[in-house]
C-alpha cells in the first residue's frame, strides 16, 4: 500500500464547455501517477451535461451497460471504488448546451 491520504498531493482541474460543440471524449483516470485507491471528484457548474460511463470490454463490469447521469450545476459527482479501473467516461457533444464549468480533484500518488 502507498503511502497516507493525507501524504498525498491533490490537482485541481478546471475544465470550460462554451457550448454543446466543447466535449471530453471517453477515457478514464488511471495513470501510474494517479493514486488508483483515492476518488475522483467532480463538481459541475453552469448548465446541464450527461456525463457517459461506458465499461471496458473484457472487464468485470462489461455486461453493466452504459450509465448516463445528466450533471446539472451545483451536482458533486464521486468517482471511487473500481470506476476507473472498470469504465471510461466522457461527456458527449450536444446540439445545444448552456455554458459549463467542472472541477475536478485527483490525488496523486507523490
Ligand atoms: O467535465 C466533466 O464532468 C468530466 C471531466 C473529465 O472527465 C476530466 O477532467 O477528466
Amino acid at each position: 500500500m502507498g503511502s497516507p491520504a493525507a501524504a498525498s498531493s491533490l490537482s485541481m482541474l478546471l475544465n470550460f464547455y462554451a457550448d454543446g460543440k466543447d466535449s471530453i471524449s471517453p477515457h478514464a483516470d488511471n495513470e501510474p501517477s494517479l493514486r488508483a485507491d483515492a476518488p475522483v471528484l467532480v463538481y459541475s457548474f453552469g448548465g446541464p451535461r450527461d456525463f457517459v460511463m461506458t465499461p471496458f470490454k473484457g472487464g468485470a463490469a462489461e455486461n453493466s451497460g452504459t450509465l448516463s447521469i445528466a450533471l446539472r450545476g451545483g451536482d458533486f459527482l464521486a468517482m471511487g471504488g473500481a470506476c476507473q479501473r472498470e469504465f471510461q467516461h466522457a461527456v458527449p457533444k450536444r446540439a445545444h448546451a448552456a455554458p459549463r464549468v467542472s472541477v475536478t480533484v485527483r490525488a496523486h500518488t507523490h
